[in-house]
Parts: structure tokens; sequence; C-alpha cells
């Protein structure tokens, strides 16, 4: 009987270490294929927010399309989006080259989110979202935000984020007269939902302003988020909690 048992547990220590050892490798194994991946097909994200709020525009930024400033005046984005192919962008550190994949140029229409932002969502998975609002249109920005927070519930299991960036747009515009904490008052219920569920499906939030007609203040932005959607070479990972 006793020599059973210390078999029995035995046994049971042999497949618990190598259920160790396997879920080890397994990890290691997503960490380099992970970040493979990115290096060849670049960097998955994706950029929401309502009607008018620059989407357009800071994907052309981000793409070295806005030659002139003046003239830059692109079309509402029509339903079904507009495909882009993946690019380099300097938002590396220092403002190296990354490659990096937003997929498709989504419309902010009430109409879009259901269709064109969740399907791009499943499509993209993306490792970040940019959702952009600016100084106008409180309630229009509150509800996609809403909307988008409910589609990272809903779909949690299936594709965690790693970052989330609030860009404050237009900073040109708004600038001389308020503040970005002016802004931001009027959200103060949707930043509580943030904070609470990027802590619950556990990832990073920032809030930043800036403008992507004229670039300013985007920079550094840009760089932060790109920095937090890179998944890390095999030697940069954290010691492994378990
Ligand atoms: N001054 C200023 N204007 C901006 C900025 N970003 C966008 N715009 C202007 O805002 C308008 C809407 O910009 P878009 O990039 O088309 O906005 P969008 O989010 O793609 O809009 P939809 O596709 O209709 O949802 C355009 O006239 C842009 O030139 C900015 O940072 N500053
Ligand atoms: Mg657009």
């Amino acid at each position: 009987m006793g020599t059973a048992q210390s078999v029995g547990r035995a046994i049971s220590g042999f497949f618990k270490v190598l259920s160790q050892i396997t879920r080890g490798l397994a990890n290691a194994l997503d960490t380099a294929v992970d970040f493979a991946y990115v290096k060849v097909f670049g960097l998955p994200f994706i950029v929401l927010g309502y009607r008018g709020t620059g989407k357009t525009t800071l994907l052309a930024r981000l793409r070295d399309q806005i030659k002139n400033v003046e003239e830059f005046d692109p079309d509402p984005t029509a339903a079904g989006g507009d495909p882009v192919p993946s690019f380099r962008a300097p938002v590396g550190a220092n403002g190296s080259d990354v490659k990096v994949k937003p997929r498709r140029d989504v419309g902010g229409e009430y109409s879009m989110w259901d269709t064109d932002w969740l399907s791009l969502y499943r499509e993209a998975k993306p490792r970040g979202i940019i959702y952009l609002i600016d100084h106008t249109n409180v309630y229009q920005h509150k509800d996609g935000l809403n909307y988008v927070l409910q589609m990272l519930d809903e779909e949690q299991g299936r594709q965690p984020i790693k970052v989330l960036l609030l860009l404050v747009n237009k900073y040109d515009i708004w600038a001389d007269q308020m503040s970005l904490d002016d802004i931001l008052d009027d959200y103060r219920n949707e930043l509580r939902r943030i904070k609470s569920q990027s802590e619950r499906l556990g990832y990073t939030y920032m809030i930043r302003m800036g403008s992507a007609l004229t670039g300013e203040g985007l920079d550094q932005a840009l760089i932060d988020f790109f920095d937090a959607v890179r998944p890390r070479p095999q030697q940069d990972q954290p010691a492994s909690q378990s």
C-alpha cells in the first residue's frame, strides 16, 4: 500500500515537472514565433474613433503621405473602409523604422461600429488600439469609446490587446483655448472604466495629445505606443512568474 502510494506520488510529481517543462517550452516558442512573425509582417494595431476625429489623417501622417498640411483634406471614409498595406514608420526607439500593420482605415459613423470596427478588430487581431477623440462631440466620442471597451470585454478570451492609446487629436486647434485636463474632465467615467478594465484584462493604457495633421506632439506618443505593442525578444522577457 505504502509502496503504491509513493509510486503514485512519484508519477504525479514526474508529470507535474513534465507539464512545467512543456509549458515553459510552449511559452518560449510562442514568444519566438510571435517575435519573428511581427518582424516579417508588422506590428498589428488598429485606429478607431468617431467620425472626423482624424483616423485617415493619422494613418496618412504615419505613412508620411501628408506633404502639404493646407491641402490635406481627406473625404469621410465610406462603409467597408479602405485597405492599408503594411509599411515602415519611424516609430521605433530613437525614431528607427518599424514595420506596422494597420490593415484597414475604417470610418467612424455609428452604423460602422458593429460592422467595420468589429470585423477589423477580429481580422487584425491587434496588439494595440489607438482611439482618437478631439475637443468636440463629447457624447459621440464617449459612445464610441464605450463601444470599444464593451467589445474588448466581450472578445477578451479571443484576442487580448497589450495597449490602448487614447489620443486627443487636433492639438493645433484647441491648445490655445484649453488644456488636456479640461477635455478629459468630460470623460471621467470612461477613464475609470479604462483603468479598471486595463487591470482586469492586463493591458497598458496611455492618454496623450497631439496633432495628426501637423505632427505636433505626436512622435513620442507613437513611439511609446508601439514600444508597448512590440513583443520582446527572448532575452528581454521578464523572469517567469510561475
Ligand atoms: N487642424 C487639424 N485638423 C485635423 C487633424 N486631424 C484631422 N483633421 C481634419 O479633420 C477632418 C477629418 O479628418 P479625417 O482624417 O478624415 O477623419 P476620420 O476620423 O478619418 O473621419 P471618418 O473617416 O469620416 O470617420 C479633416 O478635414 C482633417 O484635415 C488635426 O490634428 N488638426
Ligand atoms: Mg477616415
